[in-house]
C-alpha cells in the first residue's frame, strides 16, 4: 500500500491486492458509472470478459442503458440493468471508473453494506469508497488499469483487446488530449497489435448522430456567450430546447467539446437543464485551469481539463452565476 493525495488520508491498495481478491471471486458484479461513456462501457465489459475467462462467474451492470451506438462492440450489448439482477447474489462486487458511489446510481442497492469489494478508477478527485481500492491517476482510462489486470490474469485476445481500446481511446479524445502520454500510445500500439481497431470505435464514439441532435447542436451554439477577456465560454441546453428538438440529454454528449474548439478559450462549460429540474454542469479547460477542483468544490468531480457536477437551482440562471463565479476566480487565480 501507498499514501497519496495532498496531506489527506488517501491509501491505496496495489494491482497485486487486486488481482489476489478477483482470483478469489466465484460470482462476480462489476459496475460502471451512470451516463456512462466509452470508458465506463469499455471498464465492466473489459473486466467481466477477463473474470469470465479465468472461471468466475462475472456479469456487467450500468444504472443507465449503454448508449446503442456503443452496443455493436464487444461486450458493451451484455451489460444489464440493475432491475434484471434483482434476487442475485454476489461474492465480489467491482466498480470501474467512477470517481465516488454516487456515480453508480441505483446500481448502490446492488453492494452489500453499501460499499463495494474493489474499487478500481483513475479520477484524482477519488477519495476510495471500497473495501479495496485502487485509484492510479496517472492512467489516462480506467480501461489502462484493467488492461494491467487483464496482462497478470489472462491471454489478451483480439474481442479483449478490441473491448480495452474503446476505453483508451475515448477517454483521450482519440489521442488528441493532454492526458495523451507514452503509456497511451504504448497500450492503445499494444491492443492494436493485438488485433483491435480504432475506425469501429470512431464510427461509433463519433459518427452517430441523429438529425434532431444536430438542430439541438445549433440551437445550444447560439446561446455562447465568451467571457473573462475571452477565456471562458459557456453555453446552455435548457428544458424548451430539449422539448422543441424532440431531443433527450443523451443527445449532448460531445456538445461542450464544440465550445471549447473557440480558440482563445481556456474554459469551456456546457450548462444542461434535465426533465428532473436538476442542471448538470460540464467543464473542460486547455492547458492550465483545474476544472476537477472547481466542480469538486461544487459537488462533483472529474479530471483537471474535464470535469462535471449536477446541481438542483431555482432556476437555470441561478446555476450559471454561481457556476461562472467559480471558474471566473480560478481562472484569475492561474493568471
Ligand atoms: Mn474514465
Amino acid at each position: 500500500m501507498k499514501a497519496v493525495g495532498e496531506g489527506t488520508l488517501k491509501v491505496w491498495n496495489s494491482l497485486d491486492e487486486v488481482v489476489a481478491r478477483l482470483q478469489e471471486a466465484k460470482k462476480a458484479l462489476v459496475i460502471g458509472h451512470v451516463m456512462p461513456d466509452g470508458d465506463a462501457v469499455s471498464s465492466v465489459s473489459g473486466l467481466t470478459m477477463i473474470l469470465n475467462r479465468i472461471g468466475v462467474h462475472a456479469v456487467g451492470c450500468i444504472a443507465d442503458e449503454v448508449p446503442w451506438y456503443f452496443c455493436s462492440l464487444p461486450g458493451a450489448g451484455e451489460i444489464v440493468r440493475p432491475v434484471q439482477l434483482q434476487g442475485k447474489a454476489f461474492d465480489t462486487t467491482i466498480t470501474v471508473d467512477a470517481s465516488d458511489l454516487a456515480r453508480i446510481g441505483d446500481a448502490t442497492d446492488l453492494l452489500q453494506e453499501g460499499m463495494p469489494d474493489i474499487m478500481l478508477d483513475h479520477h484524482a478527485t477519488n477519495v476510495g469508497f471500497g473495501r479495496l481500492n485502487h485509484c492510479d491517476p496517472h492512467c489516462a482510462a480506467t480501461a489502462m488499469i484493467v488492461q494491467a489486470i487483464a496482462e497478470r490474469l489472462v491471454t489478451i485476445d483480439r474481442e479483449l483487446a478490441q473491448s480495452l481500446l474503446l476505453g483508451i481511446a475515448t477517454d483521450t479524445g482519440f489521442f488528441r488530449h493532454a492526458n495523451t502520454d507514452e503509456k497511451v500510445l504504448l497500450s492503445a500500439a499494444q491492443l492494436v497489435g493485438l488485433g483491435a481497431r480504432i475506425q469501429p470505435i470512431a464510427t461509433a464514439a463519433l459518427e452517430h448522430r441523429s438529425l434532431s441532435s444536430i438542430k439541438l447542436l445549433a440551437a445550444m451554439l447560439n446561446t455562447i456567450q465568451v467571457v473573462e477577456e475571452g477565456r471562458l465560454a459557456y453555453g446552455q441546453v435548457n428544458a424548451s430546447m430539449l422539448e422543441e428538438t424532440g431531443c433527450t440529454e443523451e443527445d449532448t454528449v460531445g456538445f461542450v467539446a464544440e465550445i471549447h474548439a473557440l480558440h482563445g478559450v481556456e474554459v469551456a462549460i456546457l450548462f444542461i437543464e434535465a426533465s428532473t429540474g436538476q442542471v448538470h454542469v460540464s467543464l473542460r479547460s486547455k492547458s492550465y485551469v483545474d476544472v476537477g477542483r472547481v466542480a469538486t468544490a461544487l459537488g462533483g468531480g472529474g479530471h483537471p481539463r474535464a470535469a462535471g457536477c449536477t446541481l438542483r437551482p431555482e432556476h437555470l440562471e441561478q446555476v450559471i452565476d454561481h457556476v461562472l463565479t467559480a471558474v471566473a476566480k480560478a481562472l484569475r487565480g492561474c493568471s
